[in-house]
C-alpha cells in the first residue's frame, strides 16, 4: 500500500537527518536557550484596515525594520507598512479595492493574495514582479463568499526567505453573513486573529534562515525549534468572557501543527479556507498545515485562563515527533485569559451558510499531479544542480512552460498524489471541495470550499475555474512548503 510504503521512505529519510545532527523540524515551548516562558506579553494584534472606510484605497509599503521577536531583543525583520507582518484588510464583497505596494525592501518582491478569486494578471504570482523601488497598482474586485485570506511574497526562488522574515498580512473578506447569524465580530475584541509560525532564533534574538538551505532543509522543509503568535513568543491575550472567534492562520514554512486547548475543551471549527461551512462542527484538536485557515468560536465564559499548545507534527514521523529535549509532549503557545468584561456573544449558532453547491459529475475532465523529489525535468531548481530537486508530476517549475489549460466556467476532479511525506497542495485562482482523502470522504470540518488541503497519501479535488489567466499571467498551484515551491513544487495553468 502507498501509504505503508511512504512511512518506510520516509523512516529511512529520517533516520539519514537525525544521524547527520541537523536542526529540524521541532517545536518547543521553550527558547533554544532553555528559559521557560512566561506568556505575559501581550498579543500583538495587526492593525486593522477597513477598505471600505477608506474609499476602497488601500497602501501597502513593503520594507525591511527592527521587531523584537523575544523581548528585549530587537532585530531585522520584514513588514507591510510596519516592523513585521503587516495589517489585515477588510475588504466588502461587491467592492473594488485599488492597492498600492510600494516595494521599499531594496530587493524584488511579489505580494500574492492568497485566498482571494481574481483575475490572474492582479494574482501577485512569480510573473507581477514589484522591482526593487518600484510600485505595483493592482485593483482586486471582490466576488466572493466572506473568509479570512492572507497575502505574502510568492517571487520565484526567494518566497521561502521573505515569509520567514515576516513578510505575511491578513485578508478579511465581508458579506454581511457573520452578521445576521450573529457571529462574534469586533475584530481584535472578540474576533481575533492568531498567526502561528515557528522560528529559529540566534542568542542575540536574530532569525536564522540560511539563503542557501543544505539539502535536508529542502527535503523537509525549514521548521523552527519555537513557535511565535502574531510575531512574538509565549504572548497572553486578554479576552472577553463568552464566545470568542479566532482567525487562526498556519503561516509556517513547513510545520504542520496540531492545536487543541491544555484543559482540552470542545470548540467549534466555523470556517476553513474559502468560507463558512455549513454548520458548527465540534473538535477537541484540529491539524492545522501550512497556509490553511481556520475560523473557530471558543467559549470563555467560565472565565477559567488555557493554554493554546500544538503536539509535535504528526506527518514527520520521527524527524518531527521529537522536541529538542527529547519529549513528545504537546507544548503551550500562547495563553487566553478571560477578562472581567463580559462578552456580548453567549451562544453557538446551530446553523451557518450553506456552501455552493458542487456536482462531480459536472466535471469536465480529470488531471493528475504527483508531488514527489528526485530527478526533475525542465530547468534546475538550483544553480549548481546539485540540490535535490522537488517537482510536480516529474517536473520542476519553469516560468516559461504551461502545465495546463483550463476553462472559464468549468469544474474538473485533481488528483493530488503525494510521495514520500504530505505536501499541503494549494491552487491560485480556484477554490475547490475535497471528495476524497486517501478513498475516503473528508471529515466535515475538511468539507467545505478550500485553497489548502494536506496531502499525505492522496486526495482528489473538484476544483471550480471562474476566474480568467492568460499565458502572460497564468495562475500556479504548488506545495505550499515553501522550500519546496522555491525548489521547483510548482506549476501554472491558464484558464480561459
Ligand atoms: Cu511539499
Amino acid at each position: 500500500m502507498r501509504s505503508t510504503m511512504n512511512r518506510r521512505q520516509f523512516a529511512i529519510g529520517s533516520a539519514a537527518i537525525m544521524s547527520g545532527g541537523l536542526v529540524g523540524g521541532l517545536v518547543g515551548s521553550r527558547l533554544a536557550q532553555g528559559d521557560p516562558l512566561r506568556f505575559d506579553r501581550h498579543l500583538p494584534i495587526p492593525p486593522l484596515i477597513d477598505a471600505a472606510k477608506q474609499g476602497n484605497a488601500v497602501k501597502l509599503k513593503v520594507s525591511s525594520g527592527r521587531h523584537a521577536f523575544l523581548k528585549g531583543k530587537p532585530t531585522q525583520a520584514y513588514g507591510y507598512s510596519g516592523p513585521v507582518l503587516g495589517p489585515a484588510i477588510r475588504m466588502r464583497r461587491g467592492d473594488e479595492v485599488q492597492m498600492t505596494v510600494e516595494n521599499a525592501l531594496g530587493f524584488d518582491t511579489t505580494v500574492h493574495w492568497h485566498g482571494l478569486l481574481v483575475p490572474g494578471d492582479v494574482d501577485g504570482g512569480p510573473h507581477q514582479v514589484i522591482k526593487s523601488g518600484g510600485t505595483w497598482r493592482p485593483k482586486l474586485k471582490i466576488e466572493q463568499p466572506a473568509s479570512t485570506a492572507w497575502f505574502h511574497p510568492n517571487l520565484h526562488h526567494d518566497t521561502a526567505r521573505q515569509i520567514y522574515m515576516g513578510l505575511t498580512g491578513l485578508i478579511i473578506v465581508d458579506d454581511g453573513s457573520d452578521a445576521d447569524l450573529g457571529l462574534p465580530r469586533t475584530y481584535g475584541v472578540d474576533d481575533v486573529p492568531i498567526i502561528i509560525q515557528d522560528r529559529s532564533f540566534d542568542s542575540d534574538g536574530s532569525l536564522l534562515y540560511d539563503r542557501r538551505p543544505d539539502p535536508q532543509t529542502i527535503q523537509y522543509g525549514n521548521r523552527g525549534s519555537t513557535i511565535i503568535v502574531n510575531g512574538v513568543v509565549g504572548p497572553v491575550a486578554k479576552v472577553r468572557a463568552g464566545v470568542v472567534r479566532l482567525r487562526i492562520l498556519n503561516a509556517a514554512n513547513a510545520q504542520n501543527f496540531d492545536l487543541r486547548f491544555s484543559d482540552r475543551r470542545e470548540f467549534r471549527v466555523i470556517a476553513s479556507d474559502a468560507g463558512f461551512l455549513s454548520t458548527p462542527v465540534p473538535m477537541r484538536q484540529l491539524r492545522i498545515s501550512p497556509a490553511e485557515r481556520f475560523e473557530i468560536l471558543v467559549d470563555f465564559a467560565e472565565r477559567q485562563p488555557v493554554m493554546l499548545e500544538t503536539g509535535p507534527d504528526p506527518l514527520m514521523g520521527i524527524f518531527g515527533a521529537v522536541s529538542p529535549d527529547g519529549s513528545t509532549d504537546f507544548v503551550s503557545i500562547m495563553r487566553f485569559e478571560p477578562t472581567v468584561a463580559e462578552g456580548t456573544i453567549r451562544d453557538f449558532p446551530a446553523r451557518l451558510v450553506e456552501p455552493d453547491a458542487a456536482a462531480l459529475e459536472k466535471a469536465v475532465r480529470r488531471r493528475q499531479f504527483v508531488l514527489d523529489s528526485g530527478i526533475c525535468g525542465g530547468k534546475r531548481p538550483t544553480e549548481t544542480g546539485m540540490l535535490p530537486g522537488l517537482c510536480i508530476n516529474g517536473k520542476s517549475h519553469d516560468l516559461d512552460r504551461m502545465d495546463a489549460e483550463t476553462e472559464l466556467g468549468t469544474l474538473e476532479v485533481w488528483e493530488i498524489v503525494s510521495f514520500g511525506m504530505a505536501h499541503p497542495f494549494h491552487v491560485h485562482g480556484a477554490s475547490f471541495r475535497i471528495s476524497s482523502l486517501a478513498g475516503a470522504p473528508p471529515p466535515a470540518h475538511l468539507a467545505g470550499w478550500k485553497d489548502v488541503v494536506l496531502v499525505e497519501d492522496r486526495a482528489e479535488l473538484l476544483v471550480a475555474f471562474n476566474h480568467r489567466a492568460t499565458p502572460a499571467h497564468p495562475f500556479m498551484y504548488h506545495c505550499h512548503i515553501l522550500e519546496h515551491q522555491d525548489a521547483g513544487m510548482m506549476g501554472q495553468y491558464v484558464c480561459v
